[in-house]
């Protein structure tokens, strides 16, 4: 049973997601530029759009915008993946949503773990994006069964971490100094080995085949392979970037600019190449990137489809994957299919597009228990007495990650899988279901609605 003396697993994320912060900046120094970057344009946006900062403040995000982040690590077998699902599930992160890249010539099936309930997101919003290697895709036997020998051998977490999910798992949590040891010793999982755990010619071999697999098969762990802030203006961050030194992507990943963001934008810039020692020689591995995030309004199944039936157009109409040679006609192409995706977040709502909070105003308030306060949400809302604010998305979008991924490992790993999505066999190596984000909305704005119309009506 959960009691006093435990730390709550919000808590524990928030401190984990702070200690992930400082290693990763201490490894690479350009993590700190672009925290920088992201910190200047955020007080700029803020301090020059009223609306937004009025917006933010109402939804409490404000409050969770300087420790906002989110990272990926790959992992290599089923049981790395099912361990690593207990080891966030004592910092209170589940697994959101089923993420298949293989159809984007990436051999890996994907979960998000993060908090679900709003309360829990505003206290730390931390979430990984957590990738599974799909070794059946590797059609070369030899290859596989060293890929698959190489991966049991290796132990990704360390015996201290083993033995605090085991106990956090009996006794319903962890103490305050128990907390605090399992950060540490979880944190190791994430770290940059600068050695390898095969030779030179093993390393090109997996590389060779696809150079995610050499990602995940050559390092004794999963190391973090980016952390990436939440900007309130990706575009700006993307302009400044050159200027301190960082070349993005061509183009960003998601929907177009637009007055009322959904969804989520990105754009990420490429991995360092980093000096490894094989067993056997010197050589270089690139993995990790550097990468910037812009949230925007939850979509509905509605929305949502409306979302992928317009990308897909533009995309279709581009005729090529998006690079630096076409980014132009790409932003323009997308710019015009997104005009049938009403950008007013009244109109979004009206057509049910979006999942939006409600709010209690201080007019509402004044007008408790007078004889002609409204009764209904929307006559609430025309009164004044109801704000609604936009729900923010706090997902990824499987087109905009394998953009992502493709970008990093250059776009020569672009492959053809015949492969089916396979989400029963993530759930089995995983050891449950995810989540659906879905669900986790439509929840959220429920309760805001019944919050509202109680505080205003009872
Ligand atoms: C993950 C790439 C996807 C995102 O934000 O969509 C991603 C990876 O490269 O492991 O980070
Ligand atoms: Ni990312």
């Amino acid at each position: 049973m959960p009691s006093a003396v435990h730390v709550s697993p919000d808590e524990i994320r928030k401190g984990f997601s702070k200690a992930m912060s400082d290693m990763y900046r201490d490894e690479v120094p350009l993590y700190g530029a672009l925290m920088a970057l992201v910190a200047e344009t955020n007080s700029r946006v803020l301090n020059n759009d009223s609306d937004l900062a009025r917006q933010l403040r109402r939804t409490a995000e404000i409050d969770r915008l300087d420790m906002e982040r989110h990272g990926a690590i790959r992992l290599g077998t089923a049981e790395e993946l099912a361990t690593i699902s207990r080891l966030f599930a004592v910092m209170g992160m589940q697994p959101v949503g089923y993420y298949d890249l293989t159809p984007a010539g990436v051999p890996v099936h994907s979960t998000a773990f993060r908090a679900v309930h709003e309360r829990s997101l505003q206290t730390s919003p931390f979430r990984v994006f957590t990738s599974l290697l799909r070794l059946e895709l590797i059609e070369d036997l030899d290859l596989r069964a060293f890929a698959e020998s190489a991966l049991a051998k290796r132990s990704i977490f360390t015996p201290g971490a083993l033995a605090l999910i085991e106990q956090s798992e009996q006794d319903g949590g962890l103490n305050a100094q128990d907390a605090d040891e399992f950060i540490r010793q979880a944190l190791e999982t994430f770290r940059w080995h600068h050695t390898a755990t095969v030779t030179a010619a093993q390393y090109q071999q997996l590389s060779d085949q696809h150079r995610l697999i050499a990602d995940v098969v050559a390092f004794k762990g999963p190391h973090i392979n980016h952390l990436t802030p939440r900007t309130l203006d990706i575009d700006q961050v993307q302009a400044a970037m050159p200027g301190k030194g960082i070349t993005p992507k061509a183009v960003i990943e998601g929907p177009p600019r637009r007055r009322c963001p959904i969804l989520l934008r990105q754009t990420s810039f490429k991995a360092l190449d980093e000096p490894i020692a094989f067993t056997d020689a010197q050589g270089s591995h690139s993995a990790r990137f550097g990468e910037i995030e812009q949230r925007g309004v939850a979509l509905t199944p509605k929305g949502r489809a409306l979302y992928d039936q317009l990308l897909n157009a533009a995309r279709d109409a581009l005729g090529a994957f998006p690079n630096e040679g076409n980014a132009a006609r790409y932003v323009a192409l997308m710019e015009q299919h997104f005009q049938a995706f009403p950008d007013d977040h009244e109109q979004m709502r009206e057509q049910g597009l979006a999942y939006f909070r409600y709010f209690a105003t201080e007019q509402g308030l004044a007008a408790r228990g007078h004889a002609d306060q409204p009764q209904a949400l929307d006559a609430l809302i025309a009164a004044g007495h109801v704000a609604v604010e936009p729900l923010v998305y706090e997902d990824f979008l499987p087109v905009s990650a394998a953009g992502i991924f493709q970008s990093n490992l250059g776009d020569a790993a672009q492959s053809h899988y015949a492969a089916n999505s396979n989400r029963a066999q993530f759930e089995q190596a995983l050891g449950r279901e995810t989540i659906d984000e879905l669900k986790l909305y439509e929840a959220t704005q429920q309760r805001s609605i019944d919050e509202c119309l109680k505080t205003l009506l009872d």
